[in-house]
């Protein structure tokens, strides 16, 4: 855990979030900034600053998974949607602590820009 990292806080409940999964090692709430009507955010509780970071990728899968799941409990997985984890500067990101985004129920264009 981080003292002053917004998702570590999110994950301690001392920033609210509305939170749609959670287990003992990851937490899924939704994004505040919305990119498509279903719009999850899945990370885990330890702090991790991005995938550059990761050195036990076990989590990674769990993450997936978590994913997944949220996707068929939204109602969004047999339409489709996609996964993204923004990493580092080239990549997008912006709260360096590991996220997987969750995006669907809407037709998601490709490539991203
Ligand atoms: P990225 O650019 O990949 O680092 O995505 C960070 C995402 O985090 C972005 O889509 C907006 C979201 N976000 C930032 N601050 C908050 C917050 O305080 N609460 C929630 N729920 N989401 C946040």
């Amino acid at each position: 855990m981080s003292d002053n990292c917004l998702f570590c806080r999110i994950a301690r409940r001392e920033i609210p979030a509305t939170v749609v999964a959670e287990d003992e090692h990851l937490m899924a709430f939704r994004d505040v900034s919305p990119q498509a009507p279903v719009h999850v955010l899945v990370i885990p509780k330890a702090h991790v600053a991005s995938l550059d970071d990761v050195r036990e990728f076990s989590i990674v899968g769990r993450m997936a998974e978590m994913a997944a799941s949220v996707a068929r409990q939204e109602g969004i997985a047999e339409r489709g949607y996609r996964v993204v984890m923004n990493t580092n500067a080239d990549g997008g990101q912006t709260v360096f602590h590991l996220h997987l985004h969750l995006l669907g129920g809407r037709s998601l264009d490709w490539p991203p820009g």
